[in-house]
């Protein structure tokens, strides 16, 4: 494959509830979109930076930068692109994960749709359906969030996570374990707000019998998750520490982690990502399928992920409704608590394109080869 055009597209999705995590609220998502045109065809890939430096060092300018000034250039001057190759391609550029995996899953998505195969297949799903979580952000008071709480388990989601910080932990979630019932699953996750002061603190959450709990210290401190899981019964959990395979693997071999979040974002890709599946599945580790708010286009991707064998825990794939009135492509629909794994060719999803030129908050920027 060669690629001829690659154009970003800046734009901004209103959610339908402000999300609230121990960084910060949005109210909206902005979201870097890559469409690719090769000649073998199109590809779609989404950004799942945030629009500012909150949650992770990269941001919606800096991924675009990186990929106009940096990336672009090494898939332009590539002679013959395969994704497998992206890696090694852009290796000479350190770091910017999310950058690459957004221009991994658009020349994933091109060269799937050319060869008629599904991103399920290509990755190695075993199943047509996913188990759905739900990600619940900080509420406003505690009435709020068993409200919302209570819509989520109406609506079917088969695992809820809640999202705590110090101040907003202990007590919203054992209400929420008392209105869901012992055997409903349940989750925290705490965006890195603790540190390892805190765990006689967060040992108090053993009562309320959760399924694990997600990256509560700083994404560079391995060592107080080790301290954590020793002291604790409920299984640590990391996010944003894991972004490679090498360091997934050594996380476990140090007791950081029993329970892997894989997000491609955060890993570069969807190939990366499979290789964390892969390390994990061998070592006896389940992983489930991060979210980052994703519209139809990552949703559709991340959803044929989680249905590989490892992915042996709900996801935050939630459905399109629990975060946009109208998505981007078709939406994506909770029946009995499971997402449909799409089977058409690349991510198997239509991007509205009159959407993604209603929606923009930036004149698209048009990418190309200066000669050849
Ligand atoms: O996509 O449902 C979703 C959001 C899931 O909680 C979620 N993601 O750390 O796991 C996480 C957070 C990060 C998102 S904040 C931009
Ligand atoms: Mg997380």
């Amino acid at each position: 494959m060669k690629v001829d055009s690659i154009t970003l597209h800046r734009i901004a999705m209103p959610l339908v509830r402000p999300f609230e995590t121990s960084f910060g609220r949005e109210t909206e998502r902005v979201v870097l979109l890559v469409h690719l045109v090769t000649d073998v065809g199109e590809g779609w890939g989404e950004c799942v930076a945030g629009a500012t430096p909150g949650y992770s060092s990269e941001y919606v300018e800096g991924c675009a930068h990186v990929i106009e000034h940096h990336l672009a250039p090494l898939l332009f001057g590539a002679p013959v692109l395969r994704a497998a190759d992206l890696e090694r391609l852009f290796a000479p550029v350190v770091g910017h994960r999310m950058a690459k995996a957004a221009l991994e899953a658009a020349v994933l998505d091109a060269e799937l749709r050319a060869s008629g195969t599904s991103f399920a297949r290509h990755l190695g799903a075993v199943r047509n359906e996913v188990d759905c979580g739900v990600s619940v952000g900080i509420s406003p008071t505690i009435h709020e969030l068993l409200d919302e709480v209570q819509g989520y388990v109406d609506a079917g989601y088969r695992r809820i996570k809640l999202k705590i910080k110090p101040g907003w932990d202990l007590e919203p979630v054992r209400r929420v374990r008392e209105l869901i019932g012992p055997d409903a699953a349940l989750q925290v996750d705490a965006n890195t707000a603790y540190t390892r002061r805190d765990i006689p603190h967060l040992r108090r959450l053993d009562a309320s019998r959760l399924l694990l709990i997600e990256q509560p210290f700083d994404e560079e401190d391995i060592a107080s998750h080790v301290a954590l899981a020793q002291a604790i019964e409920t299984p640590v959990c990391l996010d944003e520490s894991i972004v490679s395979a090498g360091v997934a693997i050594d996380a476990i071999e140090r007791g950081a982690t029993s329970i892997v979040n894989v997000k491609p974002g955060r890993v570069g890709g969807y190939l990366p990502a499979v290789a964390i599946h892969d390390a994990c599945l061998a070592r006896g580790i389940p992983v489930w399928c991060g979210g980052m708010l994703e519209t139809g286009i990552g949703r559709a991707m991340n959803v044929a992920l989680a249905a590989l064998p490892g992915f042996t825990l709900p996801g935050d794939t939630s459905a399109s409704d629990r975060y946009y009135a109208e998505d981007l492509t078709e939406p994506f629909v909770l029946n009995d608590g499971r997402l449909a794994v799409p089977t058409g060719p690349g991510s198997g999803v239509t991007v509205r394109t009159d959407l993604v030129r209603a929606w923009a908050v930036q004149p698209p920027r048009l990418l190309q080869p200066r000669a050849r």
